[in-house]
């Protein structure tokens, strides 16, 4: 292994924003080779900022994963993932904007005008692997561009893996050189205990219908740590009795599926055995209060 302290070793802090569902999460955790953020199907599914770190031997890149740029809802939940991401785009060294192949609409537009002129920002067009044409991406990349001074264009596959190592040059070029920030083997700046509460989301969100991953969030109730075992105890807050009802499922089924596949992911990430207790609990007005949010752990 080569000197970490060596004066061309390169380190800093890489923000990857962009309308909620390009894949950024997917993206991040592709890059570091570990699932650190959750992902689904549907959008709004990354509540939180969370660090994702990849440290090689010649630079230390660390993602930082931001909710997807929120334009529907006005509630106190969505200015609070906006300022994440407004916040996130002042303090980087290297932003990646991503869009989806073909697509760009006034949501991308929205967080493109976001992004800073002094900041170098790479435009990432994720998704590739869903185009058939490729010689199509061309003049698509060439209308986004014509919006912003873009240190690169890419169009990737974050679920192929397509073109990530290109990335990740690309990226490296525009790092400071700097010492490491984080220990080598650091995945994440988050807790096991905040990881806890993400697994059990993600859960949420590809189990249950349209409404439940919106109107829900997760508490971690009390989290032990005992060397070969952690014991999770978790609430599901939902906005009204029916919600409870339909997150429980018929005869506790669905809970006991999500319960079952969250304890596997924890036991996975964790690498000891764990026991997973789930509670469902309704609270109504949770995502409408800015002084509760913080109580759940929202910055
Ligand atoms: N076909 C294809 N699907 C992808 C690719 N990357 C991500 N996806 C899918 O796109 C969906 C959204 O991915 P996420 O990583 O959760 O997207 P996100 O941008 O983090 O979404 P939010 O956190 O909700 O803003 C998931 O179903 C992913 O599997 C890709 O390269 N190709
Ligand atoms: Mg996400």
């Amino acid at each position: 292994m080569t000197d970490k302290t060596g004066s061309d070793f390169r380190c800093g802090y890489v923000a990857i924003v962009g309308r909620p569902n390009v894949g950024k999460s997917t993206l991040m955790n592709e890059l570091i080779g570990a699932k650190v953020s959750i992902t689904s199907r549907k959008a709004q599914t990354t509540r939180h900022r969370i660090m994702g770190i990849q440290t090689d031997d010649d630079a230390q890149y660390i993602y930082i994963d931001t909710p997807g740029f929120q334009t529907r809802h006005n509630n106190a939940l969505n200015k609070n993932l906006n300022k994440t991401v407004s916040n996130t785009l002042q303090s980087a060294d290297v932003i990646l904007f991503l869009i989806e192949a073909g697509t760009f609409g006034p949501a991308d537009e929205q967080v493109l005008n976001l992004i800073p002129d002094d900041v170098p920002a790479i435009l990432v067009i994720n998704k590739t692997d869903r185009v058939k044409d490729k010689t199509s991406l061309f003049s698509f990349a060439q209308n986004v561009t014509s919006r912003h001074k873009f240190a690169a264009v890419l169009p990737v596959s974050a679920r192929k893996r397509f073109q990530l190592s290109q990335l990740e040059e690309e990226i490296r070029n525009h790092l400071p050189e700097s010492e490491p920030i984080f220990e080598a083997d650091d995945v994440t700046d988050r807790s096991e205990r905040f990881m806890a509460a993400e697994i059990v989301r993600e859960k949420i969100f590809r189990f249950c219908g349209d409404e439940l991953p919106y109107t829900s969030t997760v508490v971690i109730e009390q989290f032990e740590k005992k060397d070969r075992l952690r014991r999770v105890f978790a609430a599901i807050l939902v906005e009204r009795t029916a919600h409870k009802a339909m997150m429980i499922g018929h005869k506790g089924e669905r809970l006991k599926e999500m319960s079952s596949e969250a304890r596997q992911d924890m036991e996975k990430m964790f690498g000891v055995p764990v026991y997973l207790e789930i509670w469902v609990k309704v609270k109504s007005g949770w995502a409408d209060n800015e002084a509760g949010l913080r109580a759940y752990g929202y910055e």
